[in-house]
Formats: C-alpha cells, sequence, structure tokens
C-alpha cells in the first residue's frame, strides 16, 4: 500500500507537469483526486490494515492528497500564465504597418463664405448671435414694422405653421436682433447668420431655403456714414483693398433711409460683361438706418439711441465669390461638386 501511494505520487507528479491544457488538467483532478479515483480507492484499502499501521499510512495519505493538490494548484497557474501570454502576443499592434488613408472633407463653399463674413465682424467687434428658425410672426413681422397686410406676409410667401398666421419659419434672421434689442446691454454690435424660408419656387437662383448674415450696431450717434465705412470695410476685405461700391436708395419696412450698396464688377472692372450682366456693378446686400419705431417697439428710445443694419445673402456670395452657376448645386451636395473648393 505504501509503494502504491509513492507510485501514484510519482505518476501524478510527472502527468501534471506535462499537462497541456485546462482539460486535461480537470480530467487529472478526477483521475487522483476525485470520488472514484485513485487515491480514494487506496484509502477504501484501509480497512485491511491493523491498528498499528492505520495512523502512519493515514498520514501518508494525506501527504500524497496535498503533494497532489499543490501540483494541480501550479499546473493550474501555469496553464493560465501561457493563455494571457498567448492572448497578449496576438493582441500587440504592429505599429509599422502603413495606415489607411482617411478621406478628409473640408467645409462647404457656403460655410466659407460665412465664416469670411464673420471673421470680419468679429474682427470689428462684433458678436455672433445663434437663434431659432422657428419663429413668432410678432418677432418676425410685427416688431419690424411689417405691419398686418404687408406683402411678405401673404401665406404664398411665408411657412407657417397655424391658421391665425403666429408660428412661422422666420423669413430673415431679423427675429434674433429684435431679442437682442431687448435683451443686450448698450451700445451694440452683433451679426445674426443662418437660415431663412420663404415660399420661392427652385430655379438657378432661388430656394425655399437659403442663408442669410444679419447685422446691426446701436449706439449713440450713429449716422449713415458708419453705415457706409464699415460696409465699405467689409467689400474692401472681400474682395481687396481700393474694391469701389455705391449706395442706391431702396425701401425696407425696418429701416428708414433704406439702400442697397453694389460693388464694383470684378471681371470687367466697371466695363459691363456677362458676370455683371453688362451692369458693371454686382448688388451686394440691403441695408439702412434703423426705422425709430423698430426701435421704439423694442423698448429703445430714439432720441437717444439710433443705429444701422443690414441683410446679405450668403449662397448669392458664395456663387459670386467660387464662380458657381446655378443654386441647385449649393444644396445638392454632390461630391464631385463639393471637391472643386
Ligand atoms: C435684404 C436686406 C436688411 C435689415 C435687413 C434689420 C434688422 C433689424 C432692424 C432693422 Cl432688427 N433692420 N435688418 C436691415 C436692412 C436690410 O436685409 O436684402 N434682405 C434680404
Amino acid at each position: 500500500m505504501k509503494e502504491q501511494l509513492a507510485r501514484m505520487r510519482a505518476e501524478a507528479l510527472a502527468a501534471l507537469e506535462a499537462v497541456k491544457d485546462a482539460a486535461a488538467l480537470d480530467e487529472l483532478r478526477v483521475k487522483y483526486l476525485g470520488k472514484k479515483g485513485e487515491l480514494t480507492a487506496v484509502l477504501k484499502q484501509m480497512g485491511r490494515l491493523s491498528a498499528e499501521e492505520r495512523p502512519a499510512m493515514g498520514a501518508l495519505a494525506n501527504e500524497v492528497r496535498a503533494a497532489v493538490e499543490t501540483a494541480l494548484e501550479t499546473a493550474s497557474k501555469k496553464l493560465e500564465e501561457a493563455a494571457l501570454e498567448r492572448k497578449l502576443k496576438a493582441e500587440t499592434v504592429d505599429v509599422t504597418i502603413p495606415g489607411k488613408t482617411a478621406h478628409m472633407g473640408h467645409r462647404h463653399p457656403m460655410y466659407m463664405a460665412l465664416d469670411e463674413i464673420k471673421e470680419i465682424f468679429v474682427g470689428m467687434g462684433f458678436t455672433v448671435l445663434d437663434g431659432p428658425e422657428v419663429e413668432l410672426a410678432e418677432l418676425n413681422f410685427d416688431r419690424l414694422n411689417a405691419e398686418e397686410g404687408h406683402p411678405s406676409r401673404d401665406w404664398s410667401d411665408t411657412f407657417y405653421f397655424d391658421a391665425d398666421s403666429r408660428v412661422m419659419l422666420r423669413s430673415q434672421t431679423s427675429p434674433m436682433q429684435v431679442r437682442a434689442m431687448e435683451t443686450m446691454e448698450l451700445p451694440m454690435r452683433i451679426i445674426a447668420p443662418g437660415r431663412v424660408y420663404r415660399k420661392d419656387e427652385v430655379d438657378a437662383t432661388h430656394s425655399p431655403m437659403f442663408h442669410q448674415v444679419e447685422g446691426m450696431v446701436i449706439d449713440k450717434n450713429v449716422t449713415m456714414a458708419d453705415l457706409k465705412g464699415t460696409l465699405n470695410k467689409l467689400v474692401e476685405q472681400l474682395y481687396g483693398p481700393g474694391t469701389r461700391t455705391r449706395f442706391r436708395p431702396h425701401h425696407f419696412p425696418f429701416t428708414e433711409p433704406s439702400c442697397e450698396m453694389d460693388v464694383q464688377c470684378h471681371k470687367c472692372g466697371g466695363a459691363g460683361c456677362p458676370t455683371c450682366k453688362g451692369e458693371g456693378w454686382i448688388e451686394l446686400l440691403g441695408a439702412g438706418m434703423i426705422h425709430p419705431t423698430v426701435l421704439e417697439m423694442s423698448g429703445i428710445d430714439p432720441n437717444v439711441w439710433s443705429g444701422w443694419a443690414f441683410g446679405i445673402g450668403l449662397e448669392r456670395t458664395a456663387m459670386r465669390r467660387f464662380k458657381i452657376a446655378d443654386l441647385r448645386l449649393i444644396f445638392e451636395n454632390d461630391v464631385r461638386f463639393l471637391e472643386q473648393f
């Protein structure tokens, strides 16, 4: 029996030393230490021993069990370590493998035009405002002196959400300027860029959604000379120093007096060509001195404060800048078109 135990111990330790995987390890555990295992079989024969022999044999059996258990433990640890090693090796990243080229996009030409205008005004101390596209007709029209019955309020021109024409898609970004007049401290210099909506049929020069930048200055003693000086600076930075402009009288309900500003055609220098349709001048924006009634409605005393405002369409600016012939190209986002800028 003593030899039996010694052989078993030697066999078990050798087998555990050489074990290759977790399944084999489990098999060995069952084979030696299991209920129907070899050690149990030996212990069952203890009954045949004399009372003197029994304690020594019992001690030896326990020693063998402990040795096999320790060996099992060691083998199990070794297997785990080997598995971790394999996993780490499989997961290493080869940083020397050439990477896949990432295709970088770029800003949309219309946003390039917007960013350029934004930067020019920010450089002159203007704050950029953002606001909702769903607006109250009260802010979009009433507060801008476009009263009930004004043609721009017509259902054929404006997208309304309700039968009483109270909620609408803004047709200009002026409602943000109205909010600014009501909430910001004076004096103020702000621009308000964003999407605006009008019920226009789509063609080469019209879209029911387009982008606009509006801006305004309110301070003491602001005059038309400030308007002209600032907008001339804008044009010089957009089209180069010395670019000539002209101001023509116009009408807007929210400004008085109102004007439109043209730039001398950059293509022909004013002689007349297809770009300017023979005019020598290209219309750029609308502007004017903020109507005293508009100031008053937003709680600003027109006897103390005065201001000027302007509005410029971004798509048309981008079309001129990048020589884009059809407005629809700007919205279709065909990559073959966008890649050209
Ligand atoms: C254009 C010209 C313009 C304004 C917009 C404005 C805003 C307030 C008060 C007074 Cl809150 N004016 N905006 C002024 C003049 C012209 O836009 O051609 N728009 C399509």
